[in-house]
């Protein structure tokens, strides 16, 4: 007979803006429903197609339920169970000897696998922090955009979400809804209902700029010359809010001199579009102030995504669009939660803290850091690498050096994971680590402005442990007394909110238990007037602090590296320019691996516009092999204008052993850095196609 049904409250911890609160059916201990919570502003009821499959991922009968051991060579999979007991012996023993000699050796790789703030970087970072450990600097995503926020509006904040539905135009810019921002495409269907015009500013006709009543197919990494150029037109037509400029931005005299230089015909002529599509665009956006721009962070995976942000989200300040609530911009909205991160990760138990922490790494740079023999400007060479929430061997940049780096015999490897995933191929213990259903969180949105909570509700599959407890019991093991490193779930999620914060009146952690969620308080227009949270206080388009780095304190267009104008020679030889969007179906790697989603991809497609198709001989369906000097990978051809010329699009993360050629995207992309946040560059990538 079963056992009655249970319904338990539950946040979707994936990398998503959107941050669903779920409600899972539980029956005789098992998961067997999971739905989007219905009472949840934000979610309104409704889950994305991945994670409605939620509860076939966590009882899927390829879960890791045991720690294991390699057996095989790096790389090919091969591994026998072993107890834990045994595990935490081996990782301790050889994690000690290598602390006591050069902690910095140790690096850890983590992502945003799960966006909970006790199981991402809690007790794991007190840990690594505890040890002297080197430290990852975490950009594979977003860090450009963010960096691009910071010396603009002074953090990562924006426009709330819920009052896009009473924009009139909404600019959906480097951002594919549809496909990765779901409840935001709900709130831009409300608006186009009630009148607003939509406009998709994007390289490839996506989902959504299919949906749109424009689509601009501007060259990819070219965003900042189009804000440049739509600002141009502001000026000379003077459609600005001399008001909002005066009393809320730093710097206008010196902006309108930038702007000035970038004539609609030059724009034009970098993006690869009409003159008169710059024009028309600029005079759109400036003719209400329920003008709302949509960017995510498809546009910032290139040189200068950083200023591209920068350049977009100057424009809202220039036309006054922030005095609505329907009017501004939104990237992110994660900087309006009150985390306490220094709580959460303690970065004071670095024992060079405060004057010389440990050594940085930018993950984007893996493969490189992993094949350095060391050296006086290096430091250590890295000799261990524990890796969480994250698939580095199939996300990350450069991948036929980052595969290299895994291989290597004299790397000590250790996986925390749900999945023997690409990454866990070339681990040396694999360690089993519980879902989002299993374990106690806590989350804020990028997306939304509410704090919300998640409680476990079933027990961890087979012998998984949540990653705090594996923390915690490697730091037994190794014999290391600190009591931030063996506080409970419930304690570092207490901790993970400054509850004293006015955006959080009214809350503390037993009701925020009960209801599951609290919207913060905020004001509806949030800079309205003014109140940015730069050292001025205002929207700066000019930035001192990037002055005093040297850099340009202005926003400009930085052609792509790879591009005909950042490097004519390359882009002789590899003409078409190859970018690597999400796929609809798959939440970066994750959920490749669930049967019913990766069917519904099929195969690794190429989408390749009939012009280049035609010049290659390449026909709809051909198997093509896509190659440049960093390395190659197969697709099937797709031959349609949704990718515009010189462009092909082949959509993302595959894991690599699932793909019939066994690689992935990341084969052709570089580890070159964006120019500000040092964030990855996986859209500014030139290759060339032939058939296979
Ligand atoms: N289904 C699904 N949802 C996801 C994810 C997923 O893998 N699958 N991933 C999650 C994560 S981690 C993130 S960061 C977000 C990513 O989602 P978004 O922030 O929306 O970013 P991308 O999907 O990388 O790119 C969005 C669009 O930008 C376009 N684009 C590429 N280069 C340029 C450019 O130079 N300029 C402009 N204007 N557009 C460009 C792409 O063609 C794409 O259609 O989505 C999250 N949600
Ligand atoms: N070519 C190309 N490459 C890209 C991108 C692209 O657009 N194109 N996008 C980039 C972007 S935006 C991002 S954010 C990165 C994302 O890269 P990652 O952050 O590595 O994301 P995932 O591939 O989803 O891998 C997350 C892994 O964490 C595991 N995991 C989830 N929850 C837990 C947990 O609680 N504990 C443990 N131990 N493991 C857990 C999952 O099983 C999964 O295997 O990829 C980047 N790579
Ligand atoms: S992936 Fe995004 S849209 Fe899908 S359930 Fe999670 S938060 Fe919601
Ligand atoms: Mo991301």
């Amino acid at each position: 007979m079963n056992a009655p049904t249970e319904f338990a409250r539950a946040v979707c911890p994936h990398d998503c803006p959107d941050t669903c609160a779920m409600r899972v059916t539980v029956e005789g201990g098992r998961a067997i429903k999971v739905v989007g919570d219905p009472e949840h502003p934000p979610t309104q009821g409704a889950l994305c197609t991945k994670v409605s499959r939620y509860a076939e991922r966590v009882h899927h009968p390829n879960r890791l339920t045991t720690p294991m051991k390699r057996v095989g060579r790096k790389g090919e999979g091969r591994f026998e169970p072993i107890s834990w007991d045994e595990a935490l012996e081996l990782a301790a023993a050889r994690l000690s000897e290598i602390a006591s000699r050069a902690p910095e050796a140790i690096l850890p790789y983590s992502y945003a696998g799960t966006m909970g703030l006790v199981q991402g970087d809690s007790i794991a970072q007190r840990f690594f922090h505890k040890l002297g450990a080197s430290q990852l600097d975490r950009t594979i995503c977003a860090a450009a955009g963010a960096a691009g926020l910071k010396y603009t509006y002074g953090a990562s904040l924006g426009m709330l979400t819920e009052f896009f539905s009473e924009s009139e135009v909404i600019l959906i810019w480097g951002s594919n809804p549809i496909a990765s921002n779901l409840h935001f495409w709900t709130r831009a269907q409300e608006a186009k209902r009630r009148g607003a015009r939509l406009i998709a500013i994007d390289p490839y006709r996506s989902l959504t700029a299919e949906k749109c009543h424009q689509h601009i197919a501007l060259k990819p990494g070219t965003d900042a010359a189009l804000a440049l150029g739509m600002m141009n037109v502001l000026i000379t037509e003077n459609r600005l809010d001399h008001a909002y400029i005066a009393a809320h931005t730093l710097g206008f005299a010196e902006l309108k001199v930038r702007a000035l230089s970038y004539s609609p015909a030059r724009v034009a002529d970098i993006c690869g579009i009409d003159e008169q599509v710059v024009v028309d665009l600029a005079r759109l956006y400036g003719s209400t102030r329920k003008s709302a721009i949509r960017m995510n962070y498809g546009l910032q995976r290139v040189r200068g995504g950083g200023n591209a942000v920068r350049a977009i989200a100057s424009l809202p300040s220039l036309t006054g669009a922030w005095r609505e609530r329907a009017g501004g911009a939104l990237l992110s909205s994660s900087g309006w939660a009150p985390v306490d991160s220094h709580a959460l990760q303690r970065p004071d138990l670095m024992p060079g803290w405060p004057t010389k922490p440990s050594r940085v790494i930018n993950m984007n740079a893996i493969g490189d850091a992993l094949l350095h023999p060391g050296g006086a400007a290096f430091g250590p060479k890295v000799e261990a690498m524990i890796v969480y929430n994250s698939n580095p061997v199939a996300v990350a940049p450069d991948s036929e050096r980052v595969a290299a780096g895994f291989a290597r015999e004299d790397l000590f490897t250790i996986v925390l994971e749900h999945f023997q995933t690409d990454t866990a191929d070339y681990a040396d213990l694999l360690l089993p680590a519980t879902t989002q259903l299993e374990h106690l969180d806590v989350h804020k949105s990028y997306g939304h402005t509410h704090v919300m909570v998640n409680l476990p509700a079933i027990a961890a599959v087979g012998d998984a442990r949540p990653n705090t407890e594996i923390f915690r019991d490697l730091a037994r093991r190794m014999g290391i007394e600190e009591p931030a490193l063996y506080e409970s779930d419930e304690t570092v999620a207490q901790a993970a909110f400054r509850w004293q914060d006015k955006t959080l009146e009214g809350v503390d952690w037993n009701t925020l238990k009960q209801t599951g969620w609290a919207k913060l308080n905020l004001p509806d227009a949030p800079f309205a007037e003014g109140g940015f949270r730069t050292p001025s206080g205002k929207c700066e388009f000019y930035s001192e602090r990037l002055a005093q780095q040297g850099l340009d304190p202005l926003p400009d267009y930085l052609p792509p590296y790879e591009s005909a104008d950042g490097a004519p020679e390359l882009a002789a030889r590899y003409p078409l320019a190859m970018i690597s969007p999400p796929a609809r179906n798959f939440l970066n790697s994750t959920f490749v691996n669930i049967e019913s989603l990766r069917s519904t991809e099929g195969v690794p497609h190429l989408d390749i516009h009939p012009v280049d198709a035609r010049q290659r001989k390449i026909v709809d369906g051909d198997q093509v092999r896509i190659f440049n000097d960093r390395g190659s990978m197969q697709a099937r051809a797709r031959v349609t204008d949704k990718a515009r010329e010189g462009l092909v699009v082949g959509l993302s993360i595959w894991w690599k052993k699932l793909a019939p050629d066994g690689r992935n995207a990341n084969q052709v992309t570089s580890q070159a850095l964006t120019d500000l946040g040092g964030s990855a560059t996986f859209y500014d990538c030139l290759v060339e196609v032939e058939r296979a």
